[in-house]
């Protein structure tokens, strides 16, 4: 890999970065995650980026009160007065990515045409720099050139007026979008007649929110990071911390000392789940850091429902032994429906099942019941490794199953913890952005600004791609986000948007999503979290809320890349101005003007935010309600907490094939790439591998080291055969469960079948894709 850095704010070179994938180097994987290394890497990636000068007025403002929110991942500040140092390796990267110095400008745009740009990779295109003007593509051109603003505004809003319906229109949002911001896009959305607002969380946690919502009557987590520090059994199951959560790392090691155990359950030895070293302190410096995890659940992939239902089954008869001891029968009594029926379906699950299903034996099942058993205060957190399955929400339930009947929600140390991905993605759908948001918002809104929001459901994600492909939606935009790499089927998605007759698209940085483009194509620079945001002379600040619910303040500070760039309450209003006219009874003018009468609104519509203004002004922000941690209140069809019985399911692997799970490297933001060494797992200089277990290597008559093609395999509902090709992975020996392989995305989502998603959830299974291995002549 060789990156040149040009530090002066001009595109005269482009940043040279290929890799030659035939470079790939393996080295032993780690055994523990953070420690100085990580905080070396880090600062010599910010340095190259960003410069000294820079990457010191960002750094020192990462998450601190008067700072700006990390837009790396959704994980909270600890409370009590913040940290010096409260950021990660990861963080600090992804601000680097964000602060770079480096730019697009419209001279790069000359000298690229838009099919030389399409031949090269996610990385190159990332690593080019920040966009500094809004650019054109307009039909049957070769290359972007430049626009002015309200032209680019005109332009769209011509384009959207001439739609035969506001539902050919579809509006996409990426997490990172600020609290006014995406309040203010969904207003605009709603304003034009359609609830068509497709999100990332339809591709992430939208099956925890599911099965929360039928089950505690909220789709957020419970807990706060005091739970977490006074919680005396933590399961961390599907999720990768070390990387993509690395402060919460801190927080485990705190619980820790404080006496929490920690079960992992993962089909991959993670660094961070085993062992720890935390750079602020003295161990985590010199030696070997804590060991995280007391008990590693190493799980076939998809076999978390029966984990947690043959634990259902163990936990009864354990309170059979010792009656009253772990069924928390008041707790079930006050506040839970449906526990009878639980208990006969628990009690019946077969245990011969779940020991295939999970791929562990009797004594580690019962080891694991047993830590549940003495714990008095259980907190379970989970990520994508149980939200991207076909039975996602049936397994999240099963999560839900067993912490209800030990009356582990709403009570201190103990609780339901979604791990959200995106730093404002939980934020984002609290204001709105939702295809399906309900009346009640609904009215609020209409009520607020003398409008009348469309009723009907929208489309998500992936509706929203079979619109497009069959030409029911014809106009596209992304607020934030890379739609078309981060999109399961890449071939069907990229399909789908080159058949728009306009997509647009609000970025900070290039991506792919604007090389695949509709009959004409918009690029809208914005402003990033880092970037002074000024609107009419004055300094506005932005607010965002975490992933246990807490809203806060987040102000840029650094010089945006041009002068030009506008920020995305700007370009939404621009936008809205347009569309609608001067007269429109939404006040879109003085929002831009004035960030607070942003908020005021918010105040006004969104539930738990009265006095917006003045309590996110409060040094930590505020926390916003969340009935069952606050009242053991569940507001659910039965106004109780949902006991669930669904009939046990999991991922078998079919003869001669593999179980593929496509997952983030320790380099990459989603589908940015920040570079190619996933450290921990000891793969440098390429990310076509796919890991493999040393049986399974064998049993295909292939060597570490040999080339091969992922073909995935899928049956459709009319019963066909579906084959999906990637070509040219290096076979790398891992320690995955026998069956299961692993390889990074957005590489392999060429793979994954539009159709196979989630139950009810309709989230693309990214963890469960079928395949055969291809040798490669
Ligand atoms: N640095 C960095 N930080 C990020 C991101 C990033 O790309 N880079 N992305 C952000 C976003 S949007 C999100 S959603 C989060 C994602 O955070 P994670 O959910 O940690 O992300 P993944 O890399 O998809 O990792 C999934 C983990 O689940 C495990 N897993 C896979 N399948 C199964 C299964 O069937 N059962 C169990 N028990 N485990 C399984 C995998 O081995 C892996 O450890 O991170 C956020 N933070
Ligand atoms: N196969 C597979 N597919 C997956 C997943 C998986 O695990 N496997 N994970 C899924 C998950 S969890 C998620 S969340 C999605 C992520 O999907 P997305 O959120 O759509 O993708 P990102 O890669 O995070 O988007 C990166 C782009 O966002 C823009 N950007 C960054 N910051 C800002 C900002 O502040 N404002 C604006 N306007 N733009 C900004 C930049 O231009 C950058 O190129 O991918 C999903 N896709
Ligand atoms: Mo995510």
């Amino acid at each position: 890999m060789r990156i040149s850095l040009p530090w002066s704010r001009n595109s005269s070179r482009d940043v040279d970065a290929e890799y030659d994938e035939g470079a790939v180097v393996i080295s032993e994987r780690k055994h523990e995650a953070a420690g100085l290394k990580a905080v070396g890497v880090a600062l010599q990636r910010d340095i190259a980026s960003m410069g000294p000068m820079r990457t010191a007025a960002s750094l020192l403002r990462l998450n601190q009160r008067k700072g700006f929110d990390c837009p790396g991942c959704a994980w909270p500040e600890e409370h009590g007065g913040r940290k010096p140092a409260e950021f990660c390796e990861n963080g600090a990267k992804a601000v680097a990515e964000e602060a770079t110095k480096r730019v697009v400008t419209p001279e790069f745009f000359a000298r690229h045409s838009v099919a030389d740009l399409g031949g090269r990779s996610e990385y190159w295109l990332s690593q080019q720099g920040r966009l500094t003007h809004p650019m054109v593509l307009r039909p049957g051109e070769q290359h972007y050139q430049p626009i002015d603003w309200d032209d680019a505004f005109d332009l769209i809003a011509t384009h959207l007026r001439s739609l035969g319906s506001p539902h050919e229109a579809a509006f996409y949002t990426s997490g990172r979008t600020s609290n006014e911001a995406a309040f203010l896009y969904q207003l605009l959305v709603r304003s034009f007649g359609t609830n068509n607002l497709p999100d990332c969380s339809n591709m992430c946690h939208e099956s925890s929110g599911t099965a929360l919502v039928d089950t505690i009557g909220i789709g957020k987590g419970s807990v706060t990071v005091d739970d977490l520090t006074q919680a005396d059994l933590i399961i961390v199951a599907g999720q990768n911390p070390g990387t993509n959560h690395p402060r919460m790392l801190s927080v485990l090691e705190k619980a820790k000392e404080n006496g929490a155990k920690i079960i992992a359950v993962n089909p991959l030895p993670e660094a961070g789940l085993l062992r720890f070293k935390d750079p602020k302190k003295v161990h985590g410096v010199v030696g070997h850091g804590v060991s995280i995890a007391d008990e590693f659940v190493q799980i076939r992939l998809g076999g978390d429902m029966a984990l947690f239902a043959g634990l259902g089954r163990l936990l009864l008869e354990a309170d059979d032994r010792a009656p009253g001891t772990v069924v928390d029968r008041d707790f079930i009594a006050a506040h839970c429906a449906n526990f009878a029926e639980y208990e006969a379906h628990a009690r019946a699950v077969d245990l011969e099942a779940v020991y295939e299903a999970t791929g562990i034996d009797a004594a580690q099942l019962q080891r694991v019941a047993d830590m549940m058993v003495s714990s008095q205060r259980t907190i379970a957190c989970w990520a994508m490794g149980l939200t991207q399955h076909r039975h996602a929400v049936a397994t999240i339930s099963e999560v839900v199953n067993v912490l209800l009947m030990r009356g582990m929600v709403g009570k201190p140390g103990a609780g339901l913890c979604p791990v959200r991905g995106h730093s404002n993605v939980q934020g984002d759908r609290t204001m709105g952005i939702w295809e399906k948001m309900p009346e009640s918002f609904l009215a609020a809104l209409d009520a607020r600004f003398g409008i009348v929001s469309p009723r009907e459901h929208g489309f998500d994600t992936v509706d929203a791609i079979r619109a497009m492909r069959d030409g029911r939606v014809k106009a596209f935009v992304g607020m934030g986000g890379n739609f078309v790499a981060a999109s399961p089927d890449t071939a069907v998605t990229e399909a789908a948007l080159r058949n728009c007759a306009l997509t647009v698209q609000v970025s900070t940085k290039l991506n792919r999503s604007h090389v695949v483009h509709g009959r004409t194509a918009l690029i809208l620079p914005s402003l990033g979290r880092t970037d002074r945001d000024v609107q009419n002379g004055r300094k506005q600040v932005v607010s965002v809320e975490d992933s246990m619910s807490m809203v806060h303040l987040s102000r840029g500070s650094l010089r945006p890349p041009s002068v030009e760039v506008r920020s995305e309450v700007a370009i939404v209003c621009g936008l809205a101005r347009a569309l609608f006219g001067p007269d429109h009874q939404v006040p879109w003018a003085s929002f831009t003007s004035d960030y607070d009468t942003i908020r005021d609104a918010i105040a006004a519509v969104v539930p738990g935010c009265a006095d917006y203004n003045a309590r996110v002004r409060r040094p930590d922000g505020f926390q916003l309600p969340h009935p069952p941690r606050d009242r053991r209140e569940f507001r659910t069809s039965t106004g109780k907490a949902n006991f669930t019985v669904s009939p046990l399911q999991w991922v078998s692997v079919p003869q001669g094939r593999l179980i593929l799970q496509t997952l983030r490297s320790h380099d990459q933001y989603n589908t940015t790439i920040y570079g190619l060494d996933d450290r921990y797992r000891g793969v440098k200089g390429g990310r076509r591998v796919v890991f493999c277990n040393r049986a399974d290597i064998a049993r295909f008559g292939l060597t570490a080291g040999d080339r091969v093609d992922l073909v995935s395999e899928f049956t459709d509902s009319e019963g066909r055969l579906q084959e999906r090709r990637a070509e040219d992975f290096v076979v790398v020996e891992y320690q995955t469960p026998v069956g299961n392989a692993a390889a990074y995305y957005p590489e392999t989502n060429p793979l994954v079948p539009l159709d196979s998603v989630a139950d009810r959830s309709n989230t693309p299974v990214s963890k469960a894709v079928v395949i055969r291995l291809e040798r490669r002549s």
